[in-house]
């Protein structure tokens, strides 16, 4: 039987270590909520006061605690035997919708999206099963014009490609990475695609430049006429255009084999009418690729992340077409991957624990999250198919009985699917395709469908699939995280919260695994009481732990020891380098008291029905200097914005009290002995090693991305003010 299956699950071994370990540390954090909560200070004063501020705190933390073990109880990994399938389905293979999304030419240059788009196109599958799509929320003929272009180079890229089996796949990627063959025959060839290639992005990126398509070239595609009308992005027509028409015998390549499908779309956009952002350009790309060619799988990818394995599509279906446990699979979903991250990941960005670790371990307990970009859908799940046993799916589903239409007919057709009032009084947005009214509307979508009883796999090949762009500044890194940070707990917050919602339909576990991610937000305020209040009750003789003589330290210090060993342990596992584990731990204080405490209060805010508006963080303003202090791993602050602040008046605080307390004890002035503040001047000098980076922005640094004057004003100001009042 074993050798039927198309794929195999396999437990992460270490395991009976892993529980062992975390039953001590369980053992270790129950003894130090017993202590906080038997030694509580008698009378009324501040240091009372600031010992139940640490209890609530530790009570918080330890709860966050155990809802992530949810994740690393049992992770397993999936392998897959893509020989066998092609084995036993051949010729029955089914068809493949692929979705790109891209919504501004401006941040998304149409050079980098088609070069996306290229990589898709050129999967190792059978290119008359596969139909790219492009869905244009800019409404840009820029974007037309970049992906017209792309159909015509598509003629000799992908013969190429598929050839000399080259690897990866997206044309820019290919280009900038690889050495010059050294076979003779093959670098003649090799020198004329590169030279088309950069001639059609020197046009594209001229173009782009001048912000209009020469008339020259208006007049050779129908399509450019769409643009007569002065439209302007955000008030224009449907448009639907077929580039490549894989069912036309004139669409072939160079070497007269099949090409994919390639359509261009431009949902319709009216001021009056809400476009419901990415998510109403997945609905609407949904529907006009029923019309098209209305495959059984989708896959779905942003602009900016290229196909980096050409064996993505097979590795998927190894799931989706496994006779025994295929059924039950609703999506498959691939990590997040950035090509541009530096060796020690200066800002955390380059999510080695959450790819490696925890999607690993929801992988075991019903499945990954759906993260809106690298995932493989089957089309009736995502348009509310309710699982139920012994269904079969139908593989050979397609257009049937249209074939006489002419593209004119189906490019009308399509257009009318586009429209804004099309999902007016549907259930599109909700009971169908990617749900609306929610920043991370990928989530709720994904919590919907395991809701509706289907799995989901995760698949994390070591060739990674997709690589993306991540975040090159600190600012960006704030953004990203404040984002996902503040989505995933107004989901946790709404009707759509995992406890709720998900009772009765998912596991504990599943539920406690989406928690990971719906409580990152809260975590910020216990994580900024314990790196301010214990360091200033150093400063201000206030004790908040036992002493070194005494037995209850044993505890505190155990799980301080052994959960930092544990996290290094899964950061080098997951691929970080030491330096990059311990950046890593600053990035994550600095994303707690600043994304997620931003997180928080504007999730909050909009409950209450406050300003819409959010904090402003500094946008990106990328240019050379930036670019090489991020290369060399220096931290980039350069404005003045409040997270900035904050992370310094963190940071100075820390110095002050170090300073102070430690002089205090030095010098007996406060009669506070060493031993007796043991744990605080610990915890409190690991926050200065910690933050010297920013110390060295505040006061050694001269260059433009250090922390400006204003800042460590307002911060030595904010400072000033917490000596002097008497909060401990
Ligand atoms: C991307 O693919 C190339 C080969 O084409 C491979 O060398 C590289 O390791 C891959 N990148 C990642 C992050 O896996
Ligand atoms: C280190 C590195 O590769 N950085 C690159 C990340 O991506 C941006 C945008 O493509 C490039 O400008 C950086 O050079």
């Amino acid at each position: 039987m074993e050798e039927r299956r198309l794929f195999a699950t396999e437990q992460v071994g270490g395991r009976a270590v892993y529980r062992f370990h975390a039953v001590t540390v369980f053992v270790g954090i129950c003894l130090v909520l017993y202590y906080r909560a038997t030694h509580v200070p008698a009378g009324s004063g501040a240091g009372r006061a600031a010992w139940l501020g640490m209890l609530a705190a530790e009570l918080w933390l330890a709860f966050y605690w155990v809802i992530t073990q949810a994740v690393r109880w049992s992770p397993v990994r999936r392998r897959t035997f893509k020989d066998r399938l092609a084995a036993r389905y051949g010729e029955r293979l089914p068809c493949v919708d692929i979705f790109v999304c891209t919504a501004d030419p401006k941040s998304e240059p149409p050079s980098l999206v088609i070069a996306t788009v290229l990589s898709v196109m050129a999967y190792n599958y059978p290119a008359e099963k596969l139909s790219v799509y492009l869905s244009d929320d800019g409404g840009s003929i820029l974007t037309f014009y970049a992906l017209w272009e792309a159909s015509a180079f598509a003629q000799h890229w992908l013969p190429f490609c598929k050839r000399y089996n080259i690897q990866p796949r997206s044309p820019a990627a290919y280009f900038s990475d690889s050495e010059k063959p050294h076979d003779l025959h093959i670098l003649k060839e090799w020198s004329f695609i590169k030279g088309l290639y950069e001639a059609m992005t020197e046009r594209i990126d001229s173009a782009a430049m001048s912000g209009e398509v020469p008339e020259q070239i208006r007049v050779k595609h129908k399509g450019f006429s769409e643009w007569n009308t002065g439209i302007t992005s955000k008030d224009h027509q449907p448009i639907v255009q077929i580039l490549i028409n894989g069912k036309d015998s004139n669409a072939v390549d160079s070497e007269a084999n099949v090409l994919p499908t390639l359509v261009y779309m431009a949902r319709e956009k009216r001021p009056q009418y809400h476009h419901n952002f990415k998510a109403g350009a997945m609905n609407a790309l949904i529907r006009v690729s029923s019309v098209i060619s209305n495959s059984p799988i989708i896959m779905n990818v942003d602009c900016d992340m290229y196909s980096n394995n050409s064996d993505s599509i097979i590795d998927a279906l190894c799931f989706f077409l496994d006779e025994e446990k295929g059924q039950k699979i609703g999506f498959v979903q691939y990590p997040q991957n950035y090509n541009n991250m530096t060796k020690n990941n200066i800002y955390g960005n380059s999510l080695n624990v959450i790819n490696q670790v925890e999607l690993s371990g929801l992988d075991s307990v019903g499945g990954p999250l759906y993260i809106g970009t690298g995932c493989f859908h089957r089309r009736e799940i995502l348009c509310g198919r309710r699982f139920a046993e012994g269904y079969k799916e139908d593989w050979d589903r397609r257009i049937k009985g249209k074939t006489q239409q002419s593209i004119d007919q189906i490019e009308e057709t399509a257009k009318s699917l586009a429209t804004c009032a099309y999902e007016q009084n549907t259930q599109w947005g909700n009971e169908i395709g990617v749900k609306y009214g929610c920043p991370v509307e990928d989530v709720i979508t994904g919590l919907a469908i395991h809701c509706r009883g289907w799995e989901s796999v995760y698949m994390n090949p070591p060739r990674a699939a997709f690589l993306g762009v991540g975040p090159t500044t600190l600012a960006q890194t704030i953004l990203q995280h404040k984002r996902w940070s503040e989505g995933n707990f107004s989901i946790f917050l709404s009707k759509y919260c995992p406890f709720f919602f998900g009772h009765g339909k998912i596991s504990l576990r599943h539920q406690m695994g989406y928690l990971t991610y719906g409580l990152w937000a809260p975590n910020s305020l216990p994580t900024l009481y314990y790196v301010t209040i214990p360091s200033l009750g150093l400063l201000k003789g206030t004790l908040l732990f036992p002493e070194i003589t005494s037995r209850w330290i044993i505890p505190f210090i155990y799980i301080s020891l052994v959960k930092n060993v544990y996290s290094l342990y899964e950061a080098l596992l997951s691929g970080d380098t030491l330096r990059g584990w311990w950046n890593g731990q600053r990035m994550w204080m600095v994303k707690r008291i600043t994304s997620y405490l931003y997180g928080v209060i504007d999730t909050i805010r909009k409950l209450l029905g406050l300003s819409m508006m959010g904090f402003v963080v500094t946008s990106k303003v990328s240019d050379e200097d930036e670019s090489k202090r991020y290369e060399q791993e220096i931290m980039e602050f350069g404005t003045s914005s409040p997270e900035h602040v904050i992370i310094s008046t963190i940071a100075l605080l820390n110095l002050v009290c170090m300073v102070g307390g430690l002089s205090q004890t030095m010098t007996g002035v406060g009669h506070m002995p060493l031993n007796v503040f043991f744990i605080q001047v610990i915890l409190c000098g690991l926050l200065v090693i910690i933050n010297i980076p920013v110390y060295e922005a505040m006061f050694l640094r001269k260059d433009r991305g250090s922390i400006p004057l204003s800042v460590t004003l307002a911060a030595t100001g904010f400072v000033t003010f917490a000596l002097m009042v008497p909060i401990i």
